[in-house]
């Protein structure tokens, strides 16, 4: 299927909002992220060598999925290869992976289990980028036998994965340079594993479309009808960097949240889990914080949201956000309002294209909230001067309608295909 978006009781991919991804592997052990290897020439031999250390002792795939679902996560992505070429799973193909190395254990297979325990749903991320197995994506570019012996490799080691693991929800492409979607014999690298698991989802990076757009870095897609998912670090790495302390903030991750639900989009946010296994303890407390967060009183202004983006300026951004309060994210009548900054006594926002019924803050409080409309003009007041929740108070402001925010300069997306509206401007390329 050519980057159809299946729809079945699998695939609600939107309503899934939020996960978890998880990069592990050899470079672990190293603690200078995941591309080491490439990036400082290490010799093959020596780099093959770190196998025979990498014991993954605290690697505990219950915790993790355990750590995903306090933090309010509705699936996880796992690496079983990146790269590197060295698989995390028993496979057949190679001897290069932990089953046949120190750690003897088949972390894929452990991590399937406990995420299915608890309903997680499930995405296998698999490197079509192979460094180690020869000949490798570079011979296979130059060499004509050299590439029919690549992709047989290639196809081999996509069709054991999703044979192994079956069903899994997402196989999650990636390392797709230096080919297109020819190169990869993507269409027929699709219908081979749509015949094994016909419900999978496929991301944006064999050099097929897939049935979800995957930006990497930034929040936001260019089609907004389509669904996306936006991968992101949680310090500026994806392999664990011993020197990588610079970590978002549980508000930073907030934001990112709620622009995944003002676009109807995925964030796939990603710890780096030290070579043996553990994972940072600060990501573990950032994630627990928006966790906590998400349980408190965010969770119903996060999932299950409709599309809401009125600034066309911003539409790659997905923020909506004209106040300097806090993004707006919207579900059926009712408008949330996630403060961010807050500046007690009063909150004012502009733009409300329907009028206001009732206003409350949400949280264990959950009281009604004074307000005013003047037009599309709308004031809260009587806020207490400290924010009454530890990380961002959310206001349900429910309406007589679906209401949307538009103001001077600001327009609202149009609800679907529109003759004069581009969607995606030339310049964003996925
Ligand atoms: O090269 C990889 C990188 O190491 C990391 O795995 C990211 C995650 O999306 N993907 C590739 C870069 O786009």
């Amino acid at each position: 299927m050519k980057g159809v978006f299946v729809e079945n009781s699998l695939t609600k991919f939107s309503d899934w909002r939020y996960g978890l991804f998880i990069h592990y592997g050899l470079y672990s052990l190293l603690g200078r992220a995941e591309w080491s290897w490439n990036r400082e020439e290490i010799p093959a031999e020596e780099y093959r060598a770190l196998a025979n250390r990498f014991s993954a002792e605290k690697f505990e795939a219950e915790a993790l999925c355990d750590l995903a679902v306090r933090a309010g996560m509705r699936y996880v992505v796992l690496t079983t290869m990146h790269h590197e070429g060295f698989r995390l799973y028993d496979t057949a193909l190679s001897d290069f992976n932990t089953v046949k190395t120190a750690a003897k254990r088949d972390l894929v297979a452990e991590l399937v289990a406990a995420a299915r325990k608890r309903g997680l749903k499930i995405g296998l991320y698999h490197s079509l980028n192979n460094w180690h197995d020869q000949p490798d994506a570079v011979a296979a570019l130059e060499d004509k036998s050299a590439y029919a012996r690549f992709m047989v490799a290639t196809l081999a080691r996509i069709r054991e994965l999703v044979t192994l693991f079956n069903p899994i929800d997402v196989l999650w492409y990636d390392g797709w340079w230096p080919f297109n979607a020819e190169g990869w014999q993507a269409e027929h690298m699709n219908e081979m594993v749509r015949k094994i698991q016909p419900h999978i989802l496929f991301n944006g990076r064999n050099g097929l479309s897939g049935d979800f757009a995957t930006p990497e870095g930034h929040m936001g897609s260019p089609n907004p009808w389509r669904p996306w998912e936006a991968c992101m670090t949680l310090n500026n790495s994806w392999g664990f960097h011993a020197g990588d302390h610079d970590w978002k903030s549980p508000g930073q991750v907030v934001d990112l949240l709620a622009s995944a639900a003002q676009g109807r989009g995925n964030l796939l946010l990603n710890i780096g889990p030290r070579g043996d296994g553990s994972v940072p303890e600060e990501s573990v407390k950032v994630l627990e914080t928006v966790g906590a967060w998400l349980n408190r009183c965010g969770g119903e202004a996060i999932y299950d949201t409709e599309q809401f983006t009125f600034d066309l300026q911003q539409r790659g951004e997905h923020r909506g956000d004209w106040s300097f309060h806090g993004p707006f994210t919207l579900r059926k009548n009712n408008l949330y309002w996630i403060i961010r900054r807050w500046p007690g006594g009063t909150l004012t926002f502009g733009g409300c294209q329907a009028k206001v019924r009732s206003v409350s803050l949400l949280g264990e409080s959950g009281r009604p909230v004074s307000f005013k409309q003047e037009g599309t003009r709308v004031t809260l007041s009587g806020l207490p001067d400290l924010p009454p929740d530890p990380l961002c108070p959310v206001f349900r402001i429910e309406c007589d309608q679906p209401p949307s925010l538009y103001q001077c300069g600001g327009l609202r997306i149009p609800n679907g295909p529109h003759p004069h509206y581009d969607p995606c401007p030339s310049d964003i390329k996925h």
